[in-house]
């Protein structure tokens, strides 16, 4: 499949919002049309942290990764800074010396805001701000701003409001104090503390109404979803812009969104894959991770990523010619392992193989993984084996029953051709002798009594 041919929505170029969690709304504005074009992006620059134990080239690939973040967030990168650190200072995280620093390079190259690639203390953010005398940003408030933008359905808009407004709660004096000194700040410490209060009050609020309204969403996904619960499952889950919903296009022709963009996605889509079996066989392209993803947000998007949780097996997709493959894995296991669904089963899917130049790379990914599967979405490489062993994981999870029935009860009978697929027949005067091959979660939804063979 080219690229973009299935695009069915235009990603809109809200630049008119200028980045980070002061600017949330607190009003209902969210609700707003949110294309108003400025071509005139922020300038950031971007501090990469190299903490003790982590690797220069390790903190270097998570620079380039808050850099696209950046980018995506409509920034424009004005300067990076890796600043190698052996302690953390508690005033301002990186220490005087260094504030000082990257005071000075944010100063010469003009930058609207300096983006933190670690989440900083309420009151670290406050001092750098003072000290800088620039926006802080931190990278939880990027990525929250990137899945704003994202953000088209109500699910979605009302999720992502959620973790902001939970996000922005405990940083809400740093916010305030940053109004302050734009407003001067003298003599307003009585009306500002008054403000937080409100400020925090109006917060509370509105976090109260969009858990109810959330809850009203998921009622209804539920109810969709229990139709759905006979069919075996497959979910993509995998680290962002991996290349899922390239791979949910190919394999279903979904006609979702794709594009080299972090968070392309944040809905899930579900579709019927036909793998040639009797029963509707479902899988569902899902939002992607990414290191330190917010807290907030995950668990702001429970009810997205319960199709994650309620698959049967989880194809695990993964960027093979990324350089930061092994961390974005580990990244993926980690959230997964978080979610408590350790016990489904993964099938590794390594994507982009054609865009691998190394030959090491693909050897050291079969030996570690030794039942993954190669594959190019783009160039539909190893589709057809991805298919293959598809079926074999919905066959192997199917067993073999033998039911007895009455004569009269077509009605049953009828469900388990449905169902499953019927192996034998045998009918005498005392009731028709059934075998059948069907899905277990079949069988135990069926009220009747069967005997595993
Ligand atoms: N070279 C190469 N690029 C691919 C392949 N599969 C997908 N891509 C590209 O990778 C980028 C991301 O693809 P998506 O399908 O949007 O990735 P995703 O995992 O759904 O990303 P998010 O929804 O953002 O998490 C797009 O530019 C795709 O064209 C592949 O097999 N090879
Ligand atoms: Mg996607």
């Amino acid at each position: 499949m080219k690229k973009n041919t299935k695009k069915r929505w235009k990603v809109p170029d809200d630049r008119s919002r200028s980045l980070g969690f002061d600017r949330i709304r607190i009003e209902d504005e969210s609700r707003k049309p949110r294309d108003l074009v400025q071509p005139q992006a922020e300038r950031a620059m971007l501090v990469g942290i190299c903490l003790p134990g982590e690797s220069l080239p390790q903190a270097q690939e998570h620079l380039d990764e808050l850099d696209m973040l950046a980018r995506t967030a409509g920034a424009q990168v004005v300067d990076r800074d890796l600043v190698a650190m052996r302690r953390i200072d508690s005033a301002t995280f990186i220490g005087k010396g260094k504030v000082t620093e990257i005071a000075e390079i944010a100063n010469d190259s003009q930058a609207d805001l300096v983006v933190f690639d670690e989440d900083l203390a309420p009151a670290q953010t406050r001092n750098l701000e003072q000290r800088i005398g620039k926006r802080i940003l931190e990278r939880s408030g990027l990525i929250l701003d990137i899945f704003a933008k994202r953000a088209h359905t109500k699910e979605a808009i009302t999720q992502v409001e959620l973790a902001q407004l939970r996000y922005m709660l405990p940083r809400l004096s740093g916010a305030w104090t940053h109004l302050e000194r734009q407003k001067g700040g003298i003599g307003l410490r009585g009306p500002g503390e008054t403000q937080i209060e409100t400020d925090r009050r109006i917060i509370r609020d509105r976090i109260r109404q969009l858990k109810k309204d959330l809850e009203h969403i998921e009622r209804i996904r539920l109810t969709q979803r229990t139709s759905r619960e006979k069919t075996y499952r497959f979910a993509l889950a995998g680290y962002t812009n991996v290349g899922k919903s390239t791979l949910m296009n190919v394999l279903t022709g979904a006609g979702v969104y794709e594009e080299d963009l972090l968070f392309a996605t944040l809905d899930s889509t579900t579709r019927v894959l036909n793998l040639g079996f009797r029963q509707d066989i479902l899988i569902s392209d899902t939002v992607g991770f990414i290191r330190k993803l917010p807290p907030d947000l995950v668990a702001s998007f429970r009810s997205t990523l319960a199709e994650i949780r309620e698959a049967h097996c989880i194809l695990h997709i993964i960027d093979l010619a990324s350089p930061s493959v092994q961390d974005q894995i580990q990244e993926v296991e980690r959230l997964l392992a978080e979610m408590e669904i350790a016990d489904i089963p993964q099938v590794y899917v390594f994507n982009k193989v054609d865009a691998v130049d190394d030959a090491q790379v693909i050897e050291w990914a079969r030996r570690v993984y030794p039942d993954g599967v190669f594959i190019s979405a783009r160039q539909h490489i190893g589709i057809d084996k991805l298919e293959d062993l598809l079926k074999q994981k919905v066959m192997n999870s199917r067993k073999t029953y033998s039911i007895k029935l009455s004569n009269e009860d077509g009605k049953t009978l009828s469900l388990l051709h449905q169902v499953g697929e019927v192996l034998r027949m045998e009918a005498s005067e005392e009731g028709i002798l059934i075998e059948v091959r069907m899905l277990e979660i079949d069988a135990n939804r069926l009220d009747i009594e069967l005997f595993q063979q």
